[in-house]
């Protein structure tokens, strides 16, 4: 009962619902167990929206901004099957983020001040892109990896309560297992190549494992929202149990191609869990805050295609003839 009674500071759940009413709130929960989807109409607690907004428009965030990195690769990328490949993934991350914002939107916040708050830096999206993609192996590992774990998460919570963002995410996982695919044969091509091409996707490979170890989340014990998340199937998996799953469907695949991750430590123990070193968890907090290598970049590019768009969003939404060339 989380009504307007009493509430014990220690119980984070209990605070965070403090001043709904309990009949409507009991009812939704009830709804959530019994595994139906809770739509836009529907009645929802403050912090459920909430939560499924912060969610959402941070991985709508991710979607465009991750199309940066590996979209600077598309003119580079070796040979005209590639360069079409890649050009697809690209397009198709950029329609991810079309999908996902609309989800946004009908909870309430609009795209416009979505979008304002990804380019003033209040919005945060994924770790992994603010990293750079030096190399052409650093556009495949990304490809293969980034959208495996994307995938992971994905697939998971696609069966979460939702109906909007599920929707999108089944969309989505269909699209992503295409990227997979493609990602997963580029570096396979590299792998079994020339000694120059093992080189060039190991050095990829040493670089991209630590941002990979955080693209899941802070680990379960220093985690803010997975329990309120998990409580009302938005997550459907804790973030340390996605990362155990990643690893344990890629980690094999990526010694199989004789590739070596730079953790002394990783192995699979008896009782079947994985184990690492700690990833550093202050690095992650510093680039999720704006202090990673690419942040700048990454967020000027996306301030820039706001500025010369602006034109485009005008015209749209004006009855004026103002763009209109009358005629001759
Ligand atoms: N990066 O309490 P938790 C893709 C933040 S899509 C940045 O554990 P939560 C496709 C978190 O927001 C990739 N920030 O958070 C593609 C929170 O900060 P806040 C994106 C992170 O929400 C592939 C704080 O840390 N996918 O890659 C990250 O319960 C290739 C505390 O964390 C999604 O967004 C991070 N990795 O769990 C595109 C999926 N992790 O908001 C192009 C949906 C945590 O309190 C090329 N999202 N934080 O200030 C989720 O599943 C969850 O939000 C998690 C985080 C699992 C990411």
């Amino acid at each position: 009962m989380y009504g307007n009674a009493y509430i014990d500071p220690n119980d984070k759940a209990a605070a965070m619902l403090a001043g709904e009413d309990p009949q409507k709130l009991d009812a939704f929960e009830k709804r959530i167990a019994a595994g139906e989807k809770i739509e836009p109409k529907d009645w929802m607690p403050r912090e459920y929206r909430k939560q499924l907004i912060r969610m959402i428009e941070q991985h709508a965030h991710s979607e465009i901004i991750g199309a940066l990195p590996e979209g600077t690769w598309i003119t580079r990328a070796p040979g005209f099957r590639r360069k079409l490949a890649l050009m697809a993934k690209v397009q198709d991350e950029v329609g991810h983020a079309q999908l996902l914002y609309s989800a946004a939107e009908t909870l309430g916040k609009s795209r416009e001040a979505m979008i304002n708050d990804l380019i003033t830096g209040k919005s945060k999206y994924s770790n992994v892109f603010n990293y750079p993609a030096f190399t052409w192996a650093d556009a495949c590992i990304i490809a293969w990896l980034i959208d495996a774990g994307a995938i992971i998460n994905q697939v998971a919570n696609a069966k979460g309560s939702y109906g909007p963002y599920c929707r999108a995410l089944d969309r989505i996982c269909t699209e992503e297992s295409f990227h997979l695919k493609y990602g997963h044969d580029n570096v396979v091509t590299l792998a079994t190549g020339t000694q120059k091409q093992r080189e060039m996707v190991q050095g990829a490979l040493t670089r991209w494992w630590p941002p990979i170890m955080h693209f899941f989340g802070p680990s379960d014990k220093i985690s803010n929202h997975t329990e309120i998340l998990m409580r009302w199937k938005v997550k459907m998996a804790s973030n340390d149990d996605m990362r155990q799953q990643f690893l344990n469907m890629y980690v094999p695949k990526i010694w199989d191609l004789g590739l070596v991750l730079p953790d002394p430590n990783l192995k699979k123990n008896d009782a079947g869990i994985w184990e690492y070193t700690e990833p550093d968890w202050e690095e992650f907090k510093k680039v999720i805050n704006g202090g990673g290598p690419c942040n700048a970049e990454r967020l000027a590019v996306r301030r820039n295609a706001e500025e010369r768009g602006r034109w485009v969003r005008e015209a749209l939404n004006t009855s004026e003839s103002k763009y209109i060339v009358p005629l001759a």
